[in-house]
């Protein structure tokens, strides 16, 4: 299996199948398709005819596009690994949260992007402000759930986190606060030894990408 992936700096959907993958000892080899300094991905995309839009998994002959759509691929290609939650309420809770991600919070994805090398304080607008309520409310749910021990959403590691984990690295990165539950969560993803892989990677590529550097 192969992974496309772009920039660990900046890309938060690459970040998602990535930190699965690693976490489950899933092996794949990466390819990073600098999008902003180069034309790979565009080739790439006209190539297979899919999307300009990393993450890209190639698997068994078939190209696979979209970081929630990879995640389901590999949960079903790894069933014997619980990428989502065994008990079938808690799965269906976990999903929900993980498809409001993949389509919500537009204020924090847009205003806040993920800049693993950077920290800045910044006073949150309303809308931000807003992202940051619903998503303590979601830990708030998640906390009150009946589930494994563990600091993260579901007890153990899951689909879940991988899809939040990039709001890790927004709240640490611009100073903001979510819930205290949160912060456990928080704490537990960046303890992670595939997290500290990918930022020490992130550290290692000299691209930089002024509009997201240049914020405040
Ligand atoms: N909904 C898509 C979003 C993918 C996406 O926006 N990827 C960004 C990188 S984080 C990208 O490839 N951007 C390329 C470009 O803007 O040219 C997913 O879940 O995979």
């Amino acid at each position: 299996m192969n992974l496309n992936i772009t920039y660990k700096n900046y890309s938060s959907w690459s970040l998602r199948p990535w930190l699965l993958m690693k976490e489950f000892d899933i092996p794949f080899t990466e390819t990073l398709l600098p999008f902003a300094h180069s034309s790979a991905l565009s080739e790439f995309s006209a190539d297979k005819a899919v999307p300009a839009l990393v993450p890209i998994l190639e698997s068994e002959g078939m190209v696979i596009w979209d970081s929630l759509a990879i995640m389901e691929y590999l949960a079903e290609s790894y069933a014997d690994k619980p990428l989502w939650p065994r008990e079938s309420k808690l799965r269906a809770v976990a999903r929900s949260a993980a498809a409001e991600m993949h389509s919500g919070f537009s204020a924090l994805r847009s205003e806040c992007p993920m800049n693993c090398r950077s920290i800045k304080i910044i006073e949150p607008s309303d809308e931000v402000m807003r992202d940051l309520s619903r998503l303590a409310s979601i830990w708030a749910f998640f906390a009150a759930q009946d589930k494994s021990e563990g600091d993260f959403l579901c007890g153990e590691f899951s689909i879940l986190d991988a899809m939040y984990a990039p709001v890790m690295w927004r709240v640490a990165g611009y100073g903001l606060f979510v819930s205290t539950e949160f912060s456990r969560w928080s704490d537990a993803m960046r303890a992670l030894p595939s997290m500290e892989e990918w930022y020490q990677g992130s550290l290692k590529e000299e691209w930089s990408i002024p509009k997201v550097d240049n914020i405040v």
